[in-house]
């Protein structure tokens, strides 16, 4: 192996060797509790060690890293103690999840370390928003992530990749080619020489770089993690090494030739390392001897700490508490004059006013900048925030989306727009993983507004006409917002931007320019979790939402002998009961209607809800209308068909005469 002092001083060295030799004797005194049956699962790192010590010696401790399974060197070369990375594995308290998640799966701000979640690829524009952060904040850092070879397969790689070059954000690509991504072999995984070469498709700079070479991972990464934070931009650093053990224990490594792994195990890092130093007369085996007791005992100390420390008590509450932050609903109330606006209107002044309230609020989203967005709600924001704050995307949903996570993880609230809520899909897997998990599973907020134009009643067929909040209720960490007035839409908006959790914020497209309201001019807000009773009577309950609100409206206003409360709900998540079981108690009677196709739909749990809490007051079953059981289609009259709009006014009638 090629080592290359440079200009690194004696010091420096001891100090990588004594970095890189952490991680190993860890790792062998796990393979022996698992052994023991004394841990559950372990992704080894052996022989790639010096990848992970490597580039966190490279950084500095205030810049983030975000790491995967193999990672281990990063956790113990930030200097977290080693009792609480055991405490971690052993899903105590005095680790970073409460229990919560297992292995590798935590981040913590105090060590500016963000973990991985389960899929590998989001982290990768997560990273990219932590960068775009940085860079907002002219604070000249370089922010690294990391991802197996078989990682790049995944669209998150190409997306983050896309984004961090389109915006010269300074994030570190660091991809570890150890081969197999779990059985799967590179020539599986993709078809060209290198991982690096992809860099000139992305418009990035990119290198090869030894992974089981400490001096080269840790020189090459200094030098260019130095450039990098004097000149932003991203860099693909491909580490060529091996994994020397199974995907994770169990599972062993049968499929890798012999050949193969005795090439490798040759070029084991901590090993030449080690020989080199002795070679060059820098330890001695006496001085080596003693650098592995003290660790050895210190792993010995913390293990007796982590072991001792009782298990997690279970409490309902605590888990249920957790899993939004707390939000101290700020009540502004307006004492402006009003004025007479469109629903599309209130949202972008809603909008406006939330970027001059947040001097650091990013506006990310497709064609939002000068051409506007597709229904014009950010019209003119480029000239008054700057392209830095109003920002054109990629079509990259699920970059973007991550890139909020990281905005919200260096402390940046961000609102994404959808061009359509039908397109969230495509950034599905951080909206319901990431976004609606990292509360609860390591305290870390995500303070990120998606607006969704969504809604049918306009021809636009199967993929731009869904209301798909069905998708999101269902996921605890996620609030869901959908106002059906312009007061409720600017009241509302602007409370979701003031939430510190995630929110996704529907605006139903047929609102947008058909219906007014006098709203205050100035800025005030709407508590979540409020519903509006917007017409009182005797005989039945109507609950709704969005714009079948509207058609429960004049449903009634063409039937006005019928008496009803009117319920529109405003707030899907939290959603309020209260509202809805006082009056069911009164009328003995409830129909709910959605626009969406019935079946999963939240009407069916508002129906449970009211059976299971109402049932000695109904007079009649609890009614559901929404659409077929059909993807919305796209020509008039089967789009009329579709929706519940004519199937309402007859149930309500059904359910009056019951
Ligand atoms: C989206 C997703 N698909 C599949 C998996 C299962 N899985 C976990 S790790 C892994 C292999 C990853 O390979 P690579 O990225 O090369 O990293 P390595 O494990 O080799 O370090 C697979 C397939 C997963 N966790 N997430």
């Amino acid at each position: 192996m090629n080592f290359q002092i440079n200009n690194l001083d004696k010091n420096t060295l001891i100090n990588l060797y004594k970095a890189l030799l952490k991680p190993r004797l860890i790792e062998e005194k796990m393979l022996i509790l698992l052994r023991q049956g004394k841990i559950s699962k372990w992704f080894s790192g052996i022989g790639q060690e010096a990848i992970a010590v490597g580039v966190t010696l490279a950084l500095n401790k205030e810049e983030y890293i975000l790491p995967m399974h193999r990672n281990l060197g990063v956790f113990t070369s930030r200097d977290i103690p080693l009792y609480r990375l055991f405490a971690q594995w052993q899903g105590k308290a005095s680790g970073f999840t409460k229990g919560r998640d297992r292995s590798f799966h935590f981040g913590t701000q105090q060590y500016k370390i963000v973990g991985m979640i389960s899929h590998l690829g989001p982290q990768l524009g997560v990273a990219d928003g932590i960068a775009l952060a940085s860079k907002l904040k002219n604070k000249n850092e370089v922010t690294a992530v990391f991802t197996g070879e078989g990682g790049t397969s995944e669209g998150d790689f190409h997306e983050a990749l896309n984004v961090a070059s389109v915006w010269q954000l300074p994030v570190l690509f660091c991809v570890e080619n150890n081969g197999y991504g779990l059985s799967t072999p590179t020539n599986e995984q993709f078809n060209c020489q290198n991982i690096a070469d992809k860099g000139i498709g992305y418009g990035m700079e990119s290198h090869i770089i030894d992974g089981n070479n400490i001096l080269e991972v840790y020189s090459k990464v200094s030098e260019i993690a130095e450039d990098v934070r004097n000149n932003p931009r991203p860099v693909l650093l491909e580490f060529k090494t091996f994994r020397m053990r199974g995907h994770e224990e169990a599972s062993g490594t049968k499929y890798v030739p012999q050949d193969l792994m005795d090439a490798w195990a040759l070029k084991d890092p901590v090993v030449n390392f080690e020989l080199f130093l002795k070679d060059q007369g820098i330890l001695t085996d006496n001085e080596i001897t003693a650098f592995k007791e003290t660790i050895v005992n210190e792993i010995n100390e913390h293990l007796d700490i982590a072991f001792q420390e009782e298990g997690i008590i279970s409490n309902e509450t605590n888990e249920l508490n957790d899993v939004y932050q707390e939000t101290i609903y700020q009540d502004i109330k307006s004492n402006s004059e009003y004025k007479e606006l469109r629903f599309i209107d209130a949202i972008s002044e809603s909008l406006k006013q939330s970027m001059e309230r947040y001097n650091d609020l990013v506006i990310m989203g497709q064609d939002i900048a000068e051409y506007g967005g597709a229904f014009k709600i950010t019209e003119g924001f480029v000239e008054q925030f700057g392209k830095d704050r109003v920002r054109n995307t990629p079509i990259c949903e699920s970059a973007i989306i991550e890139a909020a996570m990281g905005l919200s993880i260096a402390g940046i609230k961000s609102v994404v727009e959808m061009q359509f809520a039908d397109f969230v899909t495509s950034g599905f897997n951080p909206v319901v993983n990431y976004l609606a998990k990292s509360y609860y599973r390591w305290s870390q907020n995500a303070d990120v507004v998606l607006r969704m134009p969504c809604g049918g009643g306009m021809a636009a067929g199967p993929f731009h006409s869904q209301t798909n909040e069905a998708w999101f209720t269902k996921t605890p960490g996620l609030k869901v917002v959908y106002p059906a007035f312009p007061f409720d839409a600017k009241g509302l908006l602007n409370t979701a931007i003031n939430d510190p959790n995630p929110v996704l914020f529907f605006e139903h497209k047929g609102l947008y320019r058909s219906i007014r309201q006098d709203v205050p001019i100035d800025f005030y807000t709407i508590p979540f979790g409020k519903a509006s009773l917007i017409r009182e009577g005797n005989d039945v309950t109507i609950i709704s939402f969005g714009a079948a609100v509207h058609w429960a409206l004049e449903t009634l206003d063409k039937n006005t002998t019928i008496s009803a409360d009117l319920i529109d709900l405003r707030t899907l998540q939290p959603l309020d009961t209260e509202t809805i079981f006082a009056s069911v108690k009164k009328t003995g009677k409830a129909i709910i209607l959605q626009e969406d196709s019935l079946f999963g739909g939240i009407a069916s749990d508002i129906s449970a809800l009211i059976m299971e809490q109402c049932f000695q007051y109904l007079d009649a079953p609890v009614k559901r209308v929404g659409s077929l059981e059909t993807p919305i289609p796209f020509v008039a009259q089967l789009e009329a068909q579709y929706l519940p709009k004519t199937r309402f006014e007859i149930e309500l009638n059904n359910l009056l005469k019951y």
